[in-house]
């Protein structure tokens, strides 16, 4: 294979890869890399909705999200969930901080650890998206925009599989 060759393919490499993180709408602050930040559209009158998103960290270190903040507009206080089963009964409770370990990728899912977002001013739709501070012990502060995504939307894994299902 000729020199030149291989210096277009690695610029073939370099230009998809520029689409994808495009595409899979991520930010990153430090070693940190956050992904596809989206939340359920709440119905009317619901007061709290969650968040979900991915966090990478690909340093040496540990890392920790010590919290997350909404707009005061829109959301009266953000807090960190985890939830497990207890019993038959799926039971949220408030966490101080989410570890992030060094090399490991975290997941915040539905059914799992969630940024729970209370007292919401204005149901969440399907379409918007909303601002979100996260701030870590280590790699700082960085805003990711939440996209907002239809009732009874899958998880991200729907994504990544490809599946678009609509009901
Ligand atoms: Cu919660």
């Amino acid at each position: 294979m000729s020199l030149s060759t291989l210096t277009r393919r690695a610029a073939l490499i370099v230009a998809s890869t520029l689409a994808l993180s495009v595409q899979a709408h991520d930010y990153r602050v430090g070693d940190l890399v956050i992904d596809h930040p989206w939340a359920r559209a709440t119905a009317p009158g619901q007061k709290a909705g969650g968040a979900y998103l991915k966090i990478e960290n690909r340093g040496p270190s540990a890392d920790r999200l010590l919290s997350a903040a909404a707009p005061a507009e829109r959301v009266g206080r953000t807090e960190l969930h985890s939830m497990r089963m207890e019993g038959t009964v799926m039971r949220m409770r408030e966490v101080a901080a989410i570890d992030i370990p060094a090399g490991q990728t975290v997941t915040l899912e539905p059914g799992g650890l969630h940024i729970m977002m209370m007292g919401l001013t204005s149901p969440l739709k399907a379409g918007e998206t909303l601002p979100l501070v996260l701030r870590f012990e280590k790699a700082g502060s960085v805003t990711v925009q939440v996209q907002v995504e239809a009732l009874g939307s899958a998880p991200a894994k729907g994504h990544e599989a490809g599946g678009h299902h609509k009901h």
